[in-house]
């Protein structure tokens, strides 16, 4: 028996990369199938080889048992990653903060550490970069500037994903793939040029997929997406999911204060402050999306 970690499934076929970096396609045992869980990307699991890879073709295998997952995100689907990278581009497409804070919420509900990162930034100027960074400030995640195109912010982002595991998330178009293309050329991801008219990338990078980098940790990119639900999140939940109103919990005067319109409500008070007002439209628009939900 082996142990590996799954790098990429598609109907039913999963990539295990066993600890030699060997690679074997394998099917999942019956029983397995029948369990509640599937296997996604970033699981772990103990394989039985059937076929040992020979030059560039994979082996094939079996997978026979799946090991306990430290953490697992829904969209993108991934396992026991050790932190969410939210990409945006600065335009083209446009930045979406909204889906930057959707993100944040999930990662938080597995309690991961997330880092935001802004490319593109060759199609503004460096005034406008400066401006946006005021603009958002408290912001409650750390940010790195990167442009794909230029080599910006690439030696830090290096850095960043340098020995874990991270997963890259955001919309498409925002040159998840390009980033990762000039972390490490091997990696040749294919990439899209973003649809003049409407704006919007297409989903060039149709399944997650783990990749090791060369200096040490691994990577998953992942398809874009724009819209994201919240499922199994009450509205009183919501706070402890955005840092920033987490730290004033208990501070507010009634002790279930939604922070909406409660009277004497420590949120409204940090409003500006230590709480960013972009950041609480969002926190609004999704207590009311989980009432109507
Ligand atoms: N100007 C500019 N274009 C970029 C940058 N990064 C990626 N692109 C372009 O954006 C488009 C979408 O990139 P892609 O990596 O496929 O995006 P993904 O869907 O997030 O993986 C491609 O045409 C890239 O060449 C960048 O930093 N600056
Ligand atoms: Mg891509
Ligand atoms: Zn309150």
């Amino acid at each position: 028996m082996h142990q590996g970690k799954v790098i990429n499934a598609v109907g039913g076929f999963f990539t295990v990369l066993d600890q030699e970096g060997k690679k074997y396609i394998c099917r999942a045992r019956g029983a397995l199938k029948k369990g509640s869980k599937t296997l996604i990307v970033g699981d772990e699991v103990v394989f039985q080889p059937l076929k040992e890879p020979a030059g560039h073709a994979e082996g094939e295998g079996i997978v026979e048992k799946h090991l306990p997952r430290s953490n697992c995100l829904t969209r993108p689907a991934v396992a026991n990653v050790d932190q969410v990278v939210v990409v945006v581009s600065l335009k083209n497409p446009e930045c979406d903060w909204q889906l930057i804070s959707r993100i944040a919420i999930l990662a938080e509900k597995e309690t991961l550490p997330v880092v935001t990162c802004f490319n593109k930034t060759d199609l503004i100027t460096p005034e406008q970069v400066q401006q946006l960074i005021s603009s958002v400030k408290p912001f409650p995640y750390p940010v790195l500037f990167t442009s794909a195109l230029s080599g910006s912010g690439i030696a830090e982002l290096i850095n960043i994903l340098a020995g874990c595991c991270s997963v890259l998330a955001g919309p498409s178009g925002v040159g998840k793939s390009t980033l990762l293309n000039s972390i490490q050329p091997g990696l040749s991801l294919q990439t899209a040029a973003v649809s003049g008219k409407i704006g919007r990338g297409k989903h060039t990078t149709r399944q997650a997929t783990l990749l090791p980098l060369d200096q040490g940790g691994s990577v998953v990119d992942t398809p874009g997406f724009s819209r994201l639900d919240f499922k199994d999140l009450t509205a009183p939940q919501l706070a402890d999911y955005f840092p920033e109103l987490e730290k004033l919990r208990g501070q507010c005067g009634f002790r279930d204060c939604l922070h909406i319109s409660e009277p004497r409500c420590a949120i409204h008070e940090e409003l500006g402050h230590t709480v960013n007002p972009l950041r609480y439209e969002h926190y609004k628009t999704f207590i009311q999306e989980l009432y109507l939900q």
